[in-house]
């Protein structure tokens, strides 16, 4: 094997010169984010086009300070600080060109198990105009039912009892809030970049539940010193595997612990509301809008429903990748049918020609063959998903009395998909923190079909429309003995 480098700010240079690696000082940036969640998402997304802007503009003054809040964080926290918060950004084209850049916008790193204090000061610093998020859909704590902020969640009550060492990122927040009231500090813009719907009025309204049962006199300053501008994300981004890390080092010479893979394709949309001035991450693709919802449901209902769609069907036949499931042609076809029947009359706030073209830039997004976005990733916490992504379709149409034949599918799909074993009898693992609900119900539904569309905390009370369970419990039967394939084959046909 050639000789690869460790990725670190000294071996920067040593790198093969067709390797874009930053051009600028990084000793010379200012930290004016404080982003909770160093996923692969935000790594390939927020960060790179924040390393976009100080590359190209040399815009010093937007550098990043990771912050990592759960256990299960320690693993990218250390390789991170081990490589001086650099990382290669691994992109994916379609035509097989693929591309390695080293980004550099992440400048400051903290571990909250490690020292909250630490990152409760961190996030009171003045010089910190914007806190960011990522802490996936399960993060906010949501009610499925109400979508509101469920202040009983166990890790929320913990973070009642003990307000100086927290846990969640409503605990962080309150605290460093509170110190730049006692402090006479200015505010910050709290910008939520997870797939949720309004998820900037989502964080705020959770905080503030929070902050009203813990900190009251502190909704006051909240109301007049912060902003929460919704915003749309998006980003194929697969869980990085092995192969992906070799390669670096085979062909690149770049030895990196944790790189991201991701697509070329990249859209960040943010409501213009900041409480400074607004960040000019226009320059770099970045759209400011006054008004998310057009842009919101098209990625929610068109992309992330997809994604979960090809996910349940495709691990149901033993696939193992969107991109193998959506080049078969009868899981195409059913998608197809989905987004075309159903989700399209719903999305009124947009027009027809917007629409078309992003269902056809969704199906060439999911064709890449060098992405290989793993099922298993999407199908994690569905319980969270599932709500957020189709339900709300459902619901439109059954309101305006239209279709929801391929969702009733879905769903039944979905309690199928609960019995934890593909079409070829090999086992998969539920991933959900409502996993144990799940397989339960899915097991009561052999005998009592609809116990599944009866959890209430999902479905509200879904079981008791006539016409959606009717579809419901057609499709289950037919999915308990036959394989999916064979069902969609038919399904739509009759
Ligand atoms: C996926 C998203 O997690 C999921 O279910 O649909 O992570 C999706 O890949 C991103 O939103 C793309 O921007």
């Amino acid at each position: 094997m050639a000789k690869s480098y460790y990725l670190n700010a000294e071996n920067l240079s040593l790198l093969p010169k067709d390797i874009s690696v930053p051009s600028y000082d990084r000793d010379l940036i200012s930290t004016s984010i404080v982003h909770i969640g160093v996923s692969n998402f935000h790594r390939s997304h927020q960060a790179y086009y924040i390393h976009e802007l100080i590359d190209k503009y040399n815009e010093l003054n937007y550098g990043i300070c990771g912050v990592d809040l759960l256990d299960s964080d320690r693993k990218i926290y250390n390789i991170l600080k081990d490589q001086d918060g650099l990382f290669t950004l691994y992109t994916k084209e379609k035509n097989g060109s693929h591309k390695a850049k080293i980004i550099g916008s992440i400048v400051e790193y903290f571990y909250g198990p490690e020292n909250p204090l630490a990152v409760i000061e961190k996030m009171a610093n003045p010089d910190i105009k914007i806190i960011s998020l990522t802490i996936a859909e399960d993060g906010y704590h949501l009610n499925e039912i109400t979508g509101e902020f469920d202040i009983n969640h166990p890790g929320v009550t913990e973070d009642i009892k003990n307000p100086f060492s927290p846990k969640t990122v409503f605990g962080y927040l309150t605290q460093s809030f509170k110190l730049r009231k006692l402090r006479n500090l200015p505010g910050c813009t709290i910008i939520s970049c997870d797939n949720i719907k309004s998820n900037g009025d989502t964080m705020k309204q959770s905080l503030l539940k929070y902050v009203s049962k813990i900190e009251p006199d502190l909704l006051d300053w909240i109301a007049k010193n912060t902003s929460f501008p919704n915003t749309m994300v998006d980003r194929i981004t697969p869980i990085t595997n092995s192969k992906d890390i070799n390669t670096l080092k085979e062909d690149f010479f770049i030895d990196d612990q944790w790189p991201v893979v991701c697509e070329s394709f990249s859209q960040w949309i943010i409501e213009d509301q900041f409480i400074h001035d607004r960040p000019s991450w226009d320059k770099v693709g970045v759209q400011y809008t006054q008004n998310i919802a057009p842009f919101e449901n098209l990625k929610l209902r068109l992309l992330n429903a997809s994604h979960t769609i090809l996910g349940i069907l495709g691990t149901l036949h033993g696939y193992k990748t969107v991109y193998e499931t959506a080049n078969d042609t009868d899981f195409m076809f059913f998608l197809k049918t989905f987004l075309d029947e159903e989700v399209t009359p719903t999305l009124t706030d947009s027009d027809k020609k917007s629409i078309e073209n992003y269902k056809k830039s969704l199906v060439s997004r999911f064709l890449n063959p060098h992405i290989n976005d793993q099922l298993f990733r999407i199908c994690q916490e569905s319980s969270a998903k599932v709500p957020l992504f189709i339900l709300p379709t459902v619901k439109h149409q059954l309101e305006n009395e239209k279709k929801v034949k391929s969702a009733a599918f879905v769903i039944a799909a979905w309690t199928k998909y609960n019995d934890g074993v593909d079409d070829n009898d090999n086992p998969y693992e539920i991933i959900d923190t409502l996993s144990g609900t799940l397989i339960r119900t899915a097991a009561l539904s052999i005998q009592n079909p609809i116990k599944f569309l009866e959890i209430k905390s999902i479905f509200d009370d879904l079981s008791q429309n006539e016409v959606f369970t009717s579809y419901y419990l057609e499709a289950l039967a037919l999915l308990r003995e036959n394989k999916v394939k064979t069902c969609i084959q038919n399904w739509n046909a009759n």
